[in-house]
Formats: C-alpha cells, sequence, structure tokens
C-alpha cells in the first residue's frame, strides 16, 4: 500500500500532444522537487517563468511556468509544485522521467490527488464524487449539477443532518446517565425526538429528488420501441444525425439493443432502438431481441411507440407505471390526402401522438422539441441533492433508524435501544461525507450540556 509521506507527481492535463501539459507534485518533496528542476521557488500562488532541467543529468528540458502552494492552503492540503509545460509527448516524458529520479518521488495513482485532498480535509466524500461527475459532464444541466455538488450542496446539508442527529443521541444519553428516576428523563427523550421527527422528514424529502439526481448523471432513457419495420432505426438515426442503426425494408432487422447519447438542450439523453416487437416469431434470436425490447421500454423514463401509418391501429403495448408512453405515426409521406382525416380523427384527442415521416424529416423538430420539454419538466430547475445510488443508499438507513427511533420511543422501550438507533443514524450520515467521529463531537456536546448538574 502507498503512503502519504511520499511526495507524488503526474501529468494532471489531457492526452498530448497539446498547447500546455500541466504537470503537478504533491507532499513534502514538493518543494525540494521544484528547486532541483528550475533551480528556484516562486512566491507562493505566482506563476514565474522558470528553465526546466533534468537535476540529475543537467540538461535543459523546456521553458515552463512554475507555481508553488504551500499547504495547506493547496488542492491536496499538501506542498504542491505545479509546472506549465509544452506539451509535447517527448517534454512531458523527460520531465516525468526527471521528477522520478528525485528520492523520495513516485507516480501518483489513478485519483490519488483528489485521495489527498480527501485525508487532509479539503473535500468531503459527496465533493470527491461531485469532482469526479464534473469532469465526467456532457452537458450543461450535469455540469450544473456536479458544481452544486462540489461546492457542498449535499456534503453541507448531510453534515447539520448529523450535528442534529448527535444531539438527539446526546440528549438520549444524558437521560440514560441521569441518576434519579422520574420526569427529568422523559423529558429528554421528548426534546430528542423533537429533533429526529422533523429530521427523519427532511431527509425522505430530500430522497424524494435521488432518481433525478441519479437519472441527470446517466441520462434520461427514451426508449424506441414498436413492431417491426415501423421506422424506428431510421427515427433513430435522424434524430442522432448518424447512421446507428442498420435500417432495411426486411421486417426483424434490429436484434440487439442500439444506443445513443445525445445532448438535447443541456440534457443528457440515452436515445435507445429496439427489435421490433411481434406476437409470433419461431426465430430465436428474434425473441431474445423482443424480450430485450420490452425490459428497456419498462425501465424508460419515455417510450416512443413508433407505429406505420398504414397500419397505426395496431395495438400498444400495456402501460407500465412511472414511464410516459407517446405515439409515433411514422411514414405520413405514405398517406394519400384522403386517408388524412381518418387518422387525425383516430389520433385527435391524444396530446402524446405525433405524426411524423422519419424519411423525409416532416414533424421531426416538434417530436424533438417535445422531447425537450419532457426533459425540461423531469429535471427541473430545482438542483438534487441526491445524485448517487451510495448517498441514496446511506440516507435511506438513516431514515430507517431514526424512523425505528421515533417507534421505540412511542412504545416506551429502553433508552439504550434509542440511542443505539440514533448512533446508526449520526455514522450513517458520517460515512456519507466521510467524517465518522461521532464520540469526538458526542463529547464536546456533552461538556456544553448543563441538566442541573
Ligand atoms: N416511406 C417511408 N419509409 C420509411 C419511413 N421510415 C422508415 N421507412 C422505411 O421502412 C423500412 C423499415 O425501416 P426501419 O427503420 O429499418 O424499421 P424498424 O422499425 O427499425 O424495423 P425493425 O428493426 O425490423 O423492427 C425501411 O425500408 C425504411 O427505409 C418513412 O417515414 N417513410
Ligand atoms: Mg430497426
Amino acid at each position: 500500500m502507498t503512503t502519504t509521506n511520499d511526495t507524488i507527481f503526474a501529468l494532471s492535463s489531457g492526452r498530448p500532444p497539446a498547447a500546455i501539459a500541466v504537470v503537478r507534485v504533491s507532499g513534502p518533496r514538493a518543494r525540494a522537487a521544484l528547486e532541483a528542476l528550475t533551480g528556484r521557488v516562486p512566491q507562493p500562488r505566482q506563476a514565474a517563468l522558470a528553465n526546466v532541467r533534468d537535476a540529475a543529468t543537467g540538461e535543459a528540458i523546456d521553458q515552463a511556468l512554475a507555481l508553488w502552494f504551500p499547504g495547506p492552503r493547496s488542492e491536496t492540503g499538501e506542498d504542491v509544485a505545479e509546472l506549465q509545460l509544452h506539451g509535447g509527448r517527448a517534454v512531458i516524458a523527460a520531465v516525468l522521467a526527471a521528477l522520478g529520479r528525485i528520492p523520495g518521488l513516485r507516480m501518483a495513482e489513478p485519483g490519488e490527488f483528489t485521495r489527498r485532498a480527501f485525508e487532509h480535509g479539503q473535500l468531503d466524500l459527496t465533493q470527491v464524487e461531485a469532482l469526479a461527475d464534473l469532469v465526467g459532464a456532457d452537458t450543461e444541466a450535469q455540469r450544473r449539477q456536479a458544481f452544486q455538488q462540489m461546492r457542498g450542496l449535499l456534503g453541507d446539508r448531510a453534515e447539520d443532518w448529523r450535528t442534529r442527529a448527535i444531539e438527539a443521541l446526546a440528549l438520549v444519553e444524558a437521560a440514560i446517565d441521569f441518576p434519579d428516576e422520574g420526569d427529568v428523563p422523559k423529558g429528554l427523550i421528548a426534546r430528542a425526538l423533537a429533533i429526529a421527527q422533523p429530521l427523519a422528514d427532511e431527509i425522505g424529502a430530500a430522497l424524494t429528488g435521488a432518481a433525478r439526481g441519479e437519472r441527470l448523471r446517466e441520462g434520461l432513457l427514451v426508449v424506441i420501441a414498436g413492431p417491426p419495420n415501423a421506422g424506428k432505426s431510421t427515427l433513430l438515426n435522424r434524430i442522432a444525425k448518424r447512421e446507428a442503426a442498420i435500417v432495411s425494408p426486411t421486417a426483424g432487422t434490429t436484434r440487439d439493443v442500439i444506443e445513443v447519447h445525445l445532448d438535447l438542450n443541456g440534457y443528457p439523453v440515452n436515445l435507445i432502438d429496439t427489435a421490433g416487437i411481434r406476437e409470433s416469431s419461431d426465430d430465436p434470436v428474434e425473441h431474445e431481441g423482443m424480450k430485450r425490447a420490452r425490459e428497456q421500454a419498462a425501465r424508460a423514463n419515455l417510450v416512443l411507440w413508433v407505429v406505420d401509418a398504414a397500419s397505426a391501429d395496431a395495438p400498444r403495448p400495456p402501460q407500465v407505471p412511472g414511464v410516459s408512453q407517446w405515439t409515433i405515426i411514422n411514414k405520413m409521406d405514405l398517406v394519400r390526402p384522403q386517408e388524412l382525416p381518418r387518422l387525425e380523427w383516430r389520433f385527435k384527442t391524444k396530446a402524446d401522438a405525433h405524426f411524423i415521416s422519419a424519411s423525409t424529416g416532416a414533424g421531426l423538430d416538434a417530436l424533438i422539441d417535445a422531447v425537450v420539454e419532457f426533459a425540461e419538466r423531469y429535471f427541473t430547475l430545482e438542483p438534487a441533492l441526491v445524485t448517487r445510488e451510495r448517498q441514496r443508499w446511506v440516507l435511506s438507513e438513516v431514515v430507517q433508524s431514526l424512523a425505528e427511533a421515533n417507534a421505540l420511543a412511542g412504545q416506551g422501550r429502553g433508552e439504550e435501544l434509542i440511542a443505539e438507533q440514533l448512533r446508526l443514524a449520526a455514522s450513517a450520515l458520517g460515512r456519507l461525507t466521510g467524517r465518522i467521529d461521532v464520540e469526538d463531537i458526542l463529547d464536546a456536546i456533552f461538556r456544553d450540556f448543563c441538566i442541573g448538574k
């Protein structure tokens, strides 16, 4: 295992060649490394031009901007040196080799800079997760969510929740420690519940937005499904603006699930094309394809059920709760004018019917606008507090423990049992942010307590 006493270095910028490459060094020997390579240490947090040399051979490598961030006011909380080099592969290789030759320095492992930032208290765990999301964000809405998380949207709330859970715990512990039987312990339990109950409600409310937050990370799931040959793959290709799926006049062309990732007005959308669904088929591959199509449709946010205008009356699949379903009447270019009124009459009461031609593109802009509106409604502007499964699991545990504490108190059960549930809630909240020192805080709160002693 690695030790945090090591001084680590890495190329922090993207894949070379590029105009600039950023190499960072973090740890107790960062200053020595900067001196060895550039012969100087600039003023803290001020860029300085520097000649970079290999300390071992004395050979000049590059001219760079050097920066010096003495800890703890640095990204990792340790001493950090940064070199902004010319971003060629050979330059980077030579600088990394030169750093590697300095005793006490080694290449960083993936995520190690962030890990050190966490270990030195610069970031809590929710912020670490947000940092990963920010780097991975493809769309504007994802960026916004990740950035808010990184600024502590959930982490700060979780710390507040944890403090309140520990306050409630301290009250119950005080009731346990109280020497006399009588009304005082009961009063303390009541005060603890007055904290725990609203806390459970508040965390429960935060959890209601969790599906939305997780979905924004992964992308809204829009599944194109329908009978064979209706033009599903043609529609996917049209929206994706590329030939992602094979299109052919043979029914049963698409067998597997085909997925494209789209940025629709800043919202991430995963658009999925599936095998045509029909009642009878002896082909085991087609059967498997239909099974996958149904599975995708069942976990979608929105199903675009595509039908051929010539057979628009074909039966639709059953509605799945929580999954919106629109009917897309395709191949409108083939509809003769005299048939139009009948078709329109058939769907006139349906707000969720769209008439399109995937071949000519007619009606597509309106359909895409409707999907964007759907995404806007789904994600809303209110930022989601919970954006990851891990966070959802931990907070569900907290709500469960708080509810259990309330239930136990309601049954007049022992204070020890109530305390145990509150302790579980507090330590789960500690796990959420990575701060798990319940006992320390408990001691601090106890010191301030005055219950007549
Ligand atoms: N005229 C016309 N033909 C279309 C339209 N959309 C698709 N087609 C044609 O219909 C045939 C089937 O299209 P696909 O996109 O492969 O249909 P699919 O629903 O993916 O079919 P499966 O994958 O077999 O389930 C192809 O020959 C397309 O060119 C349309 O709007 N108008
Ligand atoms: Mg297809």
